[in-house]
């Protein structure tokens, strides 16, 4: 509970172990939860309150540690309401938190990142924001802004007489150097995006390849039904693993082909849909059958995405020779394994990575961009900064080009919070769960 009220109605509903219970802040107190209308106790408990402003929200907070049942939650979340208070809206308490000055949005935002961390390179970043990182270069760089706002201004209001305004000598270069920054930062941003969101990867090929064999082998269990039917899997599968601490979202997929029926056709249709979705494609060939025409149409598909090509059951007399595939594939090549012994699977899954992330694994520096709404605010400010850039090149009146530089700390003001309008807000915590 948050509020001024929290103390008041945790001592409705507390009989402690050992009484007085002065409350004292931060301390536990033992003791039972009790129902004000029998009188039977609820669960046994531990509270503690946790007074302004030293506290999550900033406010007197007051937490219950009972045991964590359906039953016994919901049997004293109904007391605690019936005591006076209320239920928080999703993200309330971090909304508060950010409201009453313990945290900046960026931070609010790496609270619900952490709660909802799949993977270790996803709690690294959202902790990493939650520390400041990010708030902490919003801030240099704005301030960097400022400085140059301030000088531009002066020249504005106190033209020196008789003399042309003209923007002081340095501000290009000053102006320059922080876009250059947040170049930089920008740059890291598909990165971070793939630790928070994971790697979408579609296993695609035609039928009876071993996509679904594939995807067995990848979890390490038989989740798909593998059969030597072709035209087996008919809707995609999607489940995840852990590579490298990064989470892969992994799809089996129905093999591509001229549809028999209207299933297949619908299961080849959603095909393409996750494809265009997908960080990667693992396109997947058949080695002991060669490359047919099947193969290279929908090789013919894929033209517009990373594209990994497997060259399954390699453990077979194998009929599809390096030189076709390079042939077919102009150049690229294939990785050999097989779904059905496990060889060349642990390189499969080193290639994911290299191949979405570029190759070297980058340092989880402190303040990775992973979020898009931060990304199309840094993308803003630098247009604005450009326009900046090029109205001093023109010499436009400082006039002008103080103007740009107020249009870009207000884009870099909404990563942080500053400049947030109340629709953003209020989209960004509805996203949160509830109680957090
Ligand atoms: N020898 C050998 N057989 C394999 C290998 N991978 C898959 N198979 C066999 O190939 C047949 C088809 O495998 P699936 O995994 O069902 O193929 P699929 O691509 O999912 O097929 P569809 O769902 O019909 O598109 C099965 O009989 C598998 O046992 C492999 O690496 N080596
Ligand atoms: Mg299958």
């Amino acid at each position: 509970m948050s509020g001024p009220k929290a103390e008041e109605v945790g001592r409705l509903l507390f009989r402690p172990g050992k009484r007085p219970c002065p409350f004292a802040t931060h301390h536990f107190y033992h003791g039972d939860i009790l129902s004000r209308e029998s009188g039977a106790v609820l669960d046994e408990a531990l509270v503690v309150l946790m007074r302004a402003p030293r506290s999550y929200t900033g406010e007197d907070t007051l937490e219950i540690h009972c045991h964590g049942s359906p039953a016994v939650l919901r049997a004293v979340l109904e007391e605690v309401l019936k005591a006076g208070a209320r239920l928080a809206e999703p993200g309330e308490f971090t909304r508060r938190a950010f409201l009453n000055g313990r945290m900046d949005l960026s931070q609010a935002e790496a609270v619900a990142d952490l709660v909802g961390a799949r993977a270790a390179k996803a709690r690294e970043v959202a902790l990493a924001q939650l520390k400041g990182g990010l708030a902490k270069k919003v801030k240099e760089i704005r301030a960097a802004l400022e400085e140059q706002l301030a000088m531009l201004e002066a020249a504005v209001d106190f033209p020196e007489e008789n003399i042309e305004t003209e923007p002081p000598s340095e501000t290009a270069g000053k102006i320059d150097a922080v876009a250059g920054e947040i170049a930089r930062l920008l740059a890291g941003y598909e990165e971070g995006r793939l630790y928070r969101e994971g790697v979408r990867v579609v296993i695609a090929g035609r039928p009876n390849v071993g996509k679904s064999s594939l995807l067995n082998r990848l979890l390490g269990e038989e989740r798909a039904i593998v059969t030597p039917i072709p035209g087996t899997t008919r809707d995609f599968i999607e489940e995840e693993i852990q590579v490298g601490g990064v989470a892969v979202r992994l799809a089996d997929t129905a093999g591509i082909r001229e549809a028999e029926d209207a299933i297949e056709e619908e299961g080849i249709s959603r095909v393409w849909e996750r494809v265009a979705r997908a960080d990667v494609v693992v396109f997947l060939l058949d080695g002991s059958a060669g490359i047919s025409a099947g193969d290279l149409r929908i090789l013919g598909g894929l033209k517009e995405k990373k594209v990994i090509v497997a060259v399954n059951k390699s453990d077979l007399p194998q009929r599809l020779g390096r030189a076709d595939v390079e042939r077919a594939l102009s150049g690229s090549r294939p990785l050999r394994i097989s779904a059905k012994f496990g060889s060349g699977i642990e390189e499969l899954k080193k290639l994911i990575l290299e191949t979405v992330l570029g190759g070297e694994e980058m340092e989880c520096r402190e303040e990775l961009l992973c979020n898009a709404r931060h990304k199309d605010a840094f993308e803003r400010a630098a247009e604005f900064l450009a326009q900046a850039g090029e109205s001093l090149a023109s010499g436009l009146s400082p006039e002008f080009v103080a103007q740009d530089i107020r249009d870009a700390l207000q884009s870099l003001g909404e990563i942080t919070g500053e400049t947030t309008s109340e629709d953003i807000l209020d989209r960004i915590f509805a996203s949160f769960c509830v109680g957090k």
